[in-house]
């Protein structure tokens, strides 16, 4: 069994973080509609949502993925490198402490979970601008125990890790190289974005089958050309902050 944590969008999401995009109004309606859409999404594919409260003075607290890196023996609560962004760590840990022993990212440290890609027994975590060598450090003191390895990616032009890399079935990654060092991922399967979707290696795999937003029709024929099974999403207000589709929700066993 699968849980999903996810978070109502906050009212003033207009106020979120941006790096790359300029501001774009924002409707919270349709947010939220989309927002549905999406945990209705991710509970046919067999997850249980766990959905917290909203958070009404915490404009990115949506992107739930950010604050915490969760595996099979434990999770890990960040601490995000937007200041903005601080305080929806606090109820992601208390959620979170019902299923997992908990350990924290802690100052100087820095880390968002979007620059965490899990891939087996690697966290591969990239470094930019909201995840630091010392929370790379922090993050492997705890994981190690468990044999997991952390590996540190170069990266350029873009949010987070994942904003350039995922995964998309066993042995495969979607990826856009302009903004990631591809050296990294010898031996796996890299299906790149279309030329004009750089926005589009942002996937969200449950399962075999990969949740993916509408806004990128050619990146998503290359996928179903291999073989892969997409089930598209709408989140076109969440893309308006720099959100996609693996920054909404916390997957993990239960
Ligand atoms: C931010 O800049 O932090 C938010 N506006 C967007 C976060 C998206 N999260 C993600 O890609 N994991």
């Amino acid at each position: 069994m699968l849980a999903a944590i996810t978070r109502e969008v906050s009212p003033s999401i207009a106020k979120c973080e941006l790096t790359h995009l300029v501001r774009e109004a924002i409707d919270v309606r349709n947010a939220r509609l989309q927002h549905r859409q999406y945990e209705r999404c991710l509970a046919d594919l067999g997850c249980r949502i766990h959905r917290l409260p909203v958070e009404a003075s915490l404009p990115d607290s949506v992107f739930v993925e950010d604050t915490a890196v969760v595996v099979n023996e434990l999770a890990v609560i960040m601490r995000p490198g937007a200041e903005s962004r601080r305080a929806e760590a606090a109820s992601v840990a208390e959620a979170l402490a019902g299923y997992r022993q908990l350990y924290h990212i802690e100052s100087p440290g820095t880390m968002d979970g979007g620059d965490v890609l899990r891939v087996g027994k690697v966290l591969y975590v990239g470094l930019l601008s909201r995840s630091n060598p010392a929370g790379i450090e922090q993050l492997r003191s705890y994981v190690s125990a468990y044999d997991y390895g952390v590996e540190m990616v170069e990266m350029e032009g873009c949010l987070h890790l994942k904003s350039a890399v995922t995964q998309v079935r066993r042995g495969t990654l979607l990826v856009n190289r302009a903004w990631v060092d591809v050296s990294a991922f010898e031996g796996m399967e890299l299906v790149d974005v279309a030329p004009s979707e750089s926005m589009g290696a942002n996937a969200l795999l449950i399962g075999e089958t990969v949740v993916y937003p509408k806004a990128y029709p050619e990146t998503r024929r290359r996928l179903e050309e291999r073989g892969i099974e997409v089930v598209v999403v709408d989140v076109s207000e969440m893309a308006k902050a720099e959100g996609g589709v693996t920054c909404c929700s916390l997957i993990f066993d239960v």
